[in-house]
């Protein structure tokens, strides 16, 4: 039985959002005082990150992409188990799916528009059609999201269309992308096919944004993965076992983070 908030017609409506719009928000949905300390230790981890390979670049101008490590605070089920979300996961990427993504996009004053994009290329390319989802993003920030901070900006309904379609709908005006302004503690689930972009930080506090993927169990995307500490793994609930089952387990985490892989990120 589910502990979460939402009863199984709520959450049908969420699942439903994510297969005909690409995406749903449910809003003041996490801790407000955990997000608080994910702030304060996201802060001296992204300094680090800027200092040692800021110059990469990774994703485009100001614009920077952190893994987390899978260690306190940012290890915590209230987010990654959250019973909610995890009932639409599995209803959009199956009752088997894996977590293979704990990471942020921040950017910060002097990032741009990013060219819109996917996160993921289709199955199959050659065949010019889409399936159902297999990859999803969870993503919710660190600070509330306003205009003026660089929201998230998706085309709704273009993750079940090739990206031409999609592109052209776009530039035509028949779709129009949506800034989507965010509240510390909202969530949005989605499809990380449907079209999006980043937009300007055109303020002096950085906007992280977390970023938490949940994919079917037979997708590999090797640039992405959670690195588990062995007696981490050990002290987890049967549940986080099975979703973190194809991560790497590690003797311990390094002190400092390694260099992101991934850099490619854009379909
Ligand atoms: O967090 C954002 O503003 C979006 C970033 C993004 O889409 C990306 O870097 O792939």
């Amino acid at each position: 039985m589910s502990n979460g908030r939402y009863d199984k017609t709520e959450i049908e409506a969420f699942t439903r959002g994510v297969l005909e719009d690409g995406f749903c928000v449910l809003r003041g949905h996490f801790s407000i005082e955990k997000l608080m300390a994910w702030r304060v230790a996201f802060g001296p981890l992204f300094e680090q990150h800027v200092a040692r390979e800021g110059h990469l670049q990774n994703r485009g101008a100001g614009r920077y992409y952190v893994t987390l490590p899978f260690a306190e605070p940012f290890a915590d089920p209230h987010f990654y188990e959250d019973d909610d979300i995890l009932a639409v996961v599995a209803g959009l990427v199956g009752e088997d799916a894996t977590l293979v993504q704990l990471a942020t996009d921040t950017p910060v004053l002097g990032s741009d528009y990013q060219d819109i994009h996917r996160d993921a290329p289709p199955l199959f390319p050659e065949a010019g059609i889409e399936t159902p989802p297999f990859q999803l993003a969870i993503n919710f920030p660190l600070v509330d999201v306003e205009i003026e901070n660089g929201p998230f900006e998706v085309a709704r309904g273009t993750h079940m269309m090739p990206k031409a379609e999609g592109m052209k709908l776009i530039e035509s005006g028949a779709i129009k992308l949506e800034p989507i302004t965010m509240r510390l503690g909202d969530v949005m689930i989605r499809d990380v096919r449907g079209l999006h972009r980043g937009t300007p930080n055109r303020t002096r506090m950085p906007r992280p944004m977390v970023v938490i993927g949940y994919s079917r169990h037979w997708l590999l995307r090797p640039e992405v993965s959670i690195r588990v500490s062995r007696s981490a793994f050990g002290d987890l609930s049967e549940r986080a076992r099975h979703l973190l089952r194809f991560n790497p387990i590690v003797d311990a985490l390094e002190q400092e983070s390694a260099t992101e892989v991934y850099q490619s990120f854009a379909y």
